[in-house]
């Protein structure tokens, strides 16, 4: 069993495949912190996890291939000696997540069913891999114009690709112009969120290429080939495209490019409506009680991750607050407060723009609040927008009527989370709503609008319009 000597994980991790070992956290654990907690952060693993006894961690090698077919050879120990130290915060982003949406609406996809957790942000640490490809002697132009590099001599870097290399076998690879752009923060990683890169993330060696596909971000890292041509793996000359359409499950791999930079996407991470939201009691609002006192809502000011921001209360708002005194056998309320959390992100450094949301299916638009976890002074490493953006929303749910329960009173005490992954409760439909979440990155490129109009069999890239039915419980 090459499985066996697999880490533990996280029993909170939900298991999509345990050999390999598959598996993304609860969409409402996902996003709860900025930076995902190593124990939460995804796992995909093609095959087992290598194993590299502690005590000769510093002896692992990292063997490096140039055009000319010169090598040379590294050692952890001296990678972190002889390059200076980078910290980069980025998310990684399996070019599979959200699968099991485009699946669901617009037909069978081949892979892993992943739901919206197949994406995580962490602060990694560790050595350029610009700086030790120019130790190890690789030249090449500066600058990417082919016409430059035959001046000089030298290939150019858009022509060249570099090959990664894992123990297990593992490859794939990047253009050689994103692992020198001096603005494209590639790293060689040893660290992740200020701790040792867990064994099930790449320990010890690990690429790390921000706004990438993460099946670029190699694991247990043990070669890099400098070449004209792209990964011969599998995993770069097939699994990692995407088709048309039209293209159906036998696809013409060789025309299709691989996937590098990602699309843009987004995703709902937790709704909670009625009571909970209104007495307070999901995490981001109650934390907004405590920080104002006496458990009173503050005219509309809510606290959101630390910073005081403006959400949509309404006059509604706080006619429903203070109903809270009221007895609840009287509701037959046409509106309820709902609070949506999720996450947005775009690749290839972009930032995100606004995030659109809508409690009617799609008919009517409001904006979510943006998050600003990097506005904090150390709070984010990196030379372009490789995170994620946290969002939050607050807004009324003015078509639905609860229905009354017997005892009188809404049953959502429990404030459950009715995200993707926890929609057991089915209720008539007239009870239920379809909230749906778009984003826009900083280059105005935008979500589509359906999963039927980039179905592509492998069910990769699936960022259409994420929308969540949510039927409150009564
Ligand atoms: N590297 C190795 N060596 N083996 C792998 O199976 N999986 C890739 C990439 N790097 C993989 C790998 C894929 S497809 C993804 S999505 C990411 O690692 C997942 O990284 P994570 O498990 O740290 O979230
Ligand atoms: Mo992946």
């Amino acid at each position: 069993d090459p499985f066996k000597e697999d880490p533990a994980r996280d029993p909170r991790l939900i298991s999509h495949t345990v050999k390999p070992r598959n598996a993304e956290p609860p969409n409402e654990e996902l996003d709860r912190e900025f930076q995902t907690p190593n124990g939460l952060f995804y796992v995909r693993n093609h095959m087992w996890v290598p194993v590299i006894e502690e005590s000769k961690v510093g002896e692992h090698g990292l063997t490096i291939e140039l055009p000319d077919g010169e090598t040379r050879t590294y050692t952890l120990a001296e990678l972190k000696e002889r390059f200076p130290t980078h910290k980069v915060t980025a998310v990684l982003q399996c070019s599979g997540n959200r699968r099991n949406d485009m699946t669901r609406h617009a037909g069978k996809t081949n892979g892993l069913q992943w739901g919206v957790s197949a994406i995580s942000n962490a602060e990694w640490e560790g050595v350029r891999l610009a700086d030790v490809l120019a130790d190890a002697g690789l030249k090449v132009a500066d600058a990417t114009s082919t016409t430059q590099s035959l001046v000089s001599g030298n290939p150019s870097p858009n022509s060249l690709h570099v090959q990664l290399t894992g123990l297990e076998a593992y490859g794939s690879s990047i253009p050689l112009s994103k692992a020198l752009d001096p603005s494209g923060d590639v790293l060689l990683a040893f660290g992740m969120n200020g701790q040792t890169l867990p064994r099930d993330h790449g320990y010890p060696l690990r690429a790390v290429v921000p706004g990438t596909v993460a099946a670029r971000s190699v694991k247990w890292l043990s070669k890099i080939v400098v070449s004209d041509e792209e990964s011969p793996s599998q995993w770069q000359r097939r699994d990692y495209k995407s088709f048309g359409p039209n293209e159906g499950p036998s696809p013409d791999w060789d025309r299709a490019v691989s996937i590098q930079e990602m699309p843009v996407t987004s995703a709902i991470t937790g709704v909670w409506v009625g009571d909970c939201v209104r007495k307070g009691r999901v995490a981001w609002l109650s934390g907004a009680r405590s920080q104002h006192g006496g458990g009173k809502q503050d005219g509309g000011i809510v606290d959101v991750g630390g910073v005081e921001r403006k959400v949509g209360f309404t006059p509604q708002d706080r006619a429903n607050n203070a109903k809270e005194e009221a007895p609840h056998n009287t509701k037959e309320t046409s509106a309820e407060p709902v609070a949506v959390q999720g996450y947005a992100y775009s690749g290839g450094g972009r930032g995100i723009a606004r995030v659109d949301i809508s409690l009617d299916g799609g008919k009517t638009w409001d904006q979510a609040e943006l998050l600003d976890d990097c506005s904090k002074p150390g709070a984010c490493f990196g030379n372009k927008n490789w995170t994620w953006r946290r969002w939050r929303y607050l807004g009324q749910l003015s078509e639905l009527s609860l229905p009354v329960s017997s005892s009188g009173t809404t049953a959502d005490n429990d404030c459950e989370s009715s995200t993707p992954n926890n929609s057991k409760d089915l209720r008539t439909k007239k009870h239920c709503t379809t909230l749906v979440v778009k984003a826009t990155d900083d280059a105005y490129n935008a979500q589509p609008e359906s999963h039927a109009a980039i179905f592509n069999a492998r069910g990769n890239l699936a960022t259409a319009w994420h929308r969540v039915r949510i039927c409150p419980k009564c």
